[in-house]
């Protein structure tokens, strides 16, 4: 292991500017998820420590909302430019405390990097719109205006670049920030905002309150002086979520469960539609919102699939993410370990084959972390929990069908919409896919995991609430439109009345 303070380190909240000490209250610790090892100790965060974030975010907004954009937009390059700097270091750390091997972790890291530089970007644009006014010698424009307090609730399966999907386009647009990282993985937010510390950002403008749900996040549902909420995570949190929000009568942003898909046809190039399924449905231990938990393939080629995707995932080595070679690391927590083992025997009642794995892994140093077996049910129904339900784990189900109607019919057949997938050789079927497939990100001839922040992330019905993170979409949330009119005739000029 590396990192010889592993257990010893110990944060505090940063509010206005200033580390507090983790020592100076109460605490809770996190431990890696594939040792059990202590990672780190944090502050656990009270109403009270809300209330003082909140406050140093509304009296910091009063000034960095007049700081020019690109000025705003240079810090985040520097944001950017020191993670690049200790991509490999905070990768690392990432690993130990999420579990999800290096590889993706520094993949992890890179999203933040991207986002950080594209929202950086928008410094010198962040777009308006000028448009033509009805009437002689009047100026017609929209403007983008920051909302003030933000709170960022972010999620432990992407512990740094889902925090930059919020905190950069905030930022950027001039807005302020109270910062409440996933209790199992604050690692990264320290770091981050430890960055933007050292990137020179002012103080009170983003504030790091670590701590439990119950405690620091309904504080910020509920503070009155917040005026947005973006959060991610699972569905039923964000039901709660929007409706504690909704009495302060904040905008929500949220960004929620999955159940994705990816269609096989039999006209598919089965080589290429296997490695996206291995990637997509195991990568990160299956715990993405985007993870393909189902495999909609044609009857033609189900049984070619089935025997080929068990042979290859059956290969897949199980372990710490730290150590080379290893392909699925831990999922994050004895809960969730559970939870994700509970499926097993509710699949198997409810008739799906179990094609491979179905156990808890505790073989050996296994039995030190939460493991579980890489998972496939195959000949399942599209009504069965199995294929309906978010796992949020190593376990894919394969759902046959007859038709590319029954296909797109199934793909459709689930509350949430955030990604799917289609491999065909056929362009007008990968084009009626992207026609009638009802989700927020569709790939073609590719799997459902691996958005770029350039484009809008989110999803259709139960995923969220109509707001998209990353790309320029992402700037919707955190700002105001303000139009602005002005006559420069001299005159009263009544729109709608005078020529
Ligand atoms: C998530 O699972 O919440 O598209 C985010 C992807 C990543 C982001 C996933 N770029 O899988």
């Amino acid at each position: 292991m590396s990192g010889t303070a592993i257990g010893t380190r110990a944060f505090g909240h940063y509010i206005d500017g200033k580390w507090g000490r983790a020592e100076s209250g109460p605490t809770f610790e996190t431990r890696n998820p594939a040792t059990g090892e202590p990672v780190a100790t944090y502050a656990r965060g009270t109403a009270a420590d809300v209330d003082r974030a909140v406050a140093a975010a509304k009296a910091a907004f009063a000034k960095w909302r007049l700081v020019p954009a690109p000025k705003r937009g240079e810090i985040l390059f520097r944001a950017a430019q020191l993670l690049a700097e200790r991509k490999e270091e905070f990768a690392r750390e990432m690993t130990e405390e999420m579990g999800k091997v290096l590889l993706e972790a520094r993949g992890d890291v890179q999203e933040g990097i991207d986002m950080a530089f594209y929202m950086g970007g928008e410094g010198r644009r962040l777009f308006g719109q000028q448009v033509p006014a009805e009437l002689p010698n009047k100026w017609a424009m929209a403007v983008r205006k920051p909302l003030g307090v933000c709170g960022m609730i972010t999620p432990w399966n992407f512990p740094l670049a889902i925090p930059t999907w919020k905190i950069m386009p905030a930022l950027v647009a001039g807005n302020t920030i109270v910062f409440k990282p996933a209790s199992l993985t604050p690692l990264l937010a320290v770091r981050l905002t430890q960055i933007f510390e050292e990137a020179g950002l002012p103080a009170g403008v983003l504030n790091l309150v670590t701590g439990t749900g119950a405690e620091v996040g309904d504080a910020i549902l509920a503070h009155p002086d917040i005026a947005l909420i973006s959060f991610t995570g699972s569905t039923e949190t964000g039901d709660h979520v929007a409706g504690e929000a909704a009495r302060t009568r904040k905008r929500v942003s949220l960004e929620l469960g999955g159940k994705n898909a990816i269609i096989v046809m039999d006209d598919a190039d089965l080589d290429l539609a296997l490695d996206g399924i291995v990637w997509s449905a195991f990568g990160t231990s299956g715990q993405r919102c985007t993870a393909a938990s189902r495999v909609i393939v044609h009857r033609a080629v189900e049984r070619a699939l089935t025997d080929r995707l068990a042979e290859r995932v059956g290969k897949l080595r199980l372990g710490n993410g730290l150590t080379d070679g290893v392909e699925i690391g831990p999922v994050i927590s004895r809960a969730q370990l559970e939870r994700i083992n509970s499926y097993m025997a509710i699949g198997r009642e409810e008739g799906a084959e179990l094609v491979l794995g179905g156990r808890i892994a505790d073989d050996g140093d296994l039995a030190r972390g939460h493991f579980h077996e890489p998972t496939i049910f195959g000949g399942a129904k599209a009504t069965m929990r199995v294929a309906q339900e978010e796992i949020f784990g190593p376990v894919t189900t394969l759902i046959p069908v007859d038709s590319f109607a029954e296909a797109i019919e199934v793909a459709n057949g689930v509350q949430y919409g955030l990604s799917a997938a289609i491999y065909t050789a056929d362009v007008n079927r990968a084009f009626r896919a992207m026609q009638d497939i009802d989700t927020g990100i569709l790939y073609v001839n590719a799997g459902t995991i691996g958005a770029e922040i350039q484009l809008p992330f989110g999803g259709t019905k139960a995923t969220g609430n109509g707001h998209r993170e990353a790309g320029q979409a992402a700037l919707d949330v955190v700002t105001e439109w303000q139009s602005i009119y002005v006559d420069y005739s001299g005159r009263l000029q009544r729109a709608q009345i005078d020529d």
